[in-house]
């Protein structure tokens, strides 16, 4: 199975980046971690988006807040998948790092999650590895089912309470 890189501007956004690194194990998909800044260690960036596809990696995942642009960074270097994830942080609270990492010019995509949507990162990811592989879109199946049965059980409880 191909593998999915995990990087963040810096180790302050590893609390919600952890979510998609347990997302991802998970499901059983194998992942790669870096602290990699755009402007910080532009070199070691771009060196990992230069070689993710014949390192084998399926798509990447790029965690960054305020001016963001470890995402555009890393598709400018990679035909892979590239999904942006804005950090909350700073002034602004995440809209600055949002508006960066959405709002790519045209010829270099980045899928762009909500500000801090670390799980939805990883449920993408897993989608796009899941287009050839069966066993694991039988596995999002599963969870999709899982997660609609959790709803209905709190449904269940809040019909039994408050309709009379
Ligand atoms: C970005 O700046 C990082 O991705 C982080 O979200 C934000 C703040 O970084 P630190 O100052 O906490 O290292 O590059």
């Amino acid at each position: 199975m191909k593998k999915i890189g995990i990087m963040m501007g810096s180790d302050s956004d590893l609390p919600v980046v952890k979510k998609a690194i347990d997302t991802l194990a998970s499901f059983g998909v194998p992942y790669e971690v870096h602290i990699y800044s755009a402007h910080r260690t532009p070199e070691q960036a771009k060196d990992f988006a230069c070689n993710a596809r014949a390192n084998g990696f399926g798509a990447i995942i790029c965690a960054a807040g305020m001016a963001a642009h470890l995402a555009g960074a890393i598709a400018a270097n990679t035909t892979l998948p590239v999904i942006g994830i804005p950090m909350k942080s700073g002034a602004l609270d995440g809209v600055d790092a949002l508006y960066s990492t959405v709002m790519m010019p045209s010829g270099i995509p980045v899928a762009t999650v909500a500000i801090d949507g670390a799980v939805n990162a990883a449920l993408l990811s897993i989608e796009m590895l899941a287009i050839e592989d069966a066993s694991l879109a039988q596995k999002l199946e599963d969870k999709r089912k899982a997660d609609t049965a959790k709803v209905l059980e709190k449904n269940a409880k809040a019909e039994a309470e408050f309709n009379h």
